[in-house]
């Protein structure tokens, strides 16, 4: 009877110092599984910053988290990221705003003509605007970061040297930097940029205005022979995740995930800057691109065209009820504070 008393107690025991590890050591439990679905290929930056975010919060949180990325649109395809999030299809995903034109009225305002000068600064000014309006477009999800890309500017496969070799031509563009396309003359088309490289093979468009490390990621450089600087707009991101998805995480694997939401914009932008400058001198090396700069005379015409875009905005969003002139001064004094 003693001995039997005995082994019970050293079983009690050992279930006991078991429970204890895993409670204070959750990578020794089940880590909790959540998917991230991502529209464009794995190579493409909004690819390269979610196996960033996966790879630091498996670490942050000793592996308490794993992620199971879906590059590539296998998950959810560009215009169906919100949703597919809200509908808990993927726990986590990463949308361009620009795809789904008046949804994300106050954040897609950073793609106004006001002159980002590169990502890095982009990308920290849509996270205070984010942080200060709080809109209602993302009520009903978690947001975990917003970024953007570096300014747009043109690639083409003719040369477009002045505004006039820009009329009629079938130019891809979408939300923000798709308006500004209209007003100098080309034949605007839009669609999400994983639907560029069959319209650019096919002949559908002739070129698109975007940032340049397309030419790099997608190959566009083989087609794409000309690049006409012109520092457009930037486009936002954001990464968001189901509701429930954040609700039922522990509350310090929420905090890691909030710890990085500034950092994790920030570390996209720098890291989208960096690939602009190789894509370019790769894209000279490898297919001997020619970057044109406009003369100042010739870019006071390009200009002249889009001065009542921003007017134009406040119209409209002030229509709907948005503080629209505040929001473009906020936008205004963001990207006036340059990052180097
Ligand atoms: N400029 C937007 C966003 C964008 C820039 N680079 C990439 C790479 C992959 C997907 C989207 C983007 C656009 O062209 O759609």
């Amino acid at each position: 009877m003693k001995r039997k008393i005995g082994v019970v107690s050293a079983l009690i025991f050992i279930a006991s110092l078991f429970a204890i590890t895993f409670a204070q050591n959750p990578a020794l439990a089940e880590p909790i599984s959540l998917t991230y679905a991502n529209f464009p290929p794995a190579p493409t930056f909004p690819c390269v910053q979610m196996e960033r975010w996966k790879k630091e919060v498996e670490k942050r949180t000793n592996g308490a988290v794993s992620v199971k990325t879906f590059p590539g649109g296998t998950l959810l395809d560009a215009k169906a990221i919100m949703d597919g999030v809200i509908a808990g299809t993927a726990d986590i995903g990463n949308l361009c705003m620009a795809y789904q034109p008046g949804r994300f009225i106050i954040t897609n305002a950073i793609s106004l003509p006001v002159s980002f000068t590169n990502a890095a600064t982009g990308s920290l000014a849509l996270w205070e605007l984010y942080n200060k309006y709080k809109p209602e477009a993302f009520s009903q999800v978690k947001v975990l970061t917003m970024f953007t890309c570096a300014p747009s500017n043109l690639m083409t496969k003719k040369p477009i040297r002045t505004l006039e070799d820009l009329k009629g031509v079938n130019l891809r563009a979408s939300g923000g930097a798709a308006s500004i396309l209209k007003a100098w003359g080309a034949n605007q088309i839009g669609m999400p940029q994983s639907e560029v490289p069959e319209a650019m093979q096919k002949g559908r468009i002739e070129g698109q205005f975007t940032s340049l490390e397309v030419l790099k990621d997608f190959k566009y450089a083989e087609m794409c022979k000309y690049v006409t600087i012109l520092n457009g707009p930037v486009y936002a991101f954001a990464v968001v995740m189901n509701m429930d998805s954040w609700n039922k995480l522990p509350k310090d694997v929420q905090k890691v995930m909030d710890d990085m939401a500034k950092e994790q914009s920030e570390w996209t932008g720098r890291y989208m800057d960096n690939h602009v400058d190789e894509s370019v001198e790769w894209s000279k090396q490898n297919y001997n691109l020619e970057v044109i700069n406009l003369s100042e005379s010739e870019k006071a015409r390009w200009d002249k065209p889009i001065e009542g875009i921003i007017s134009e905005w406040i119209q409209d969003a002030k229509g709907k009820g948005f503080p629209a002139e505040q929001i473009v001064e906020d936008i205004k004094t963001l990207a006036s504070k340059t990052l180097k």
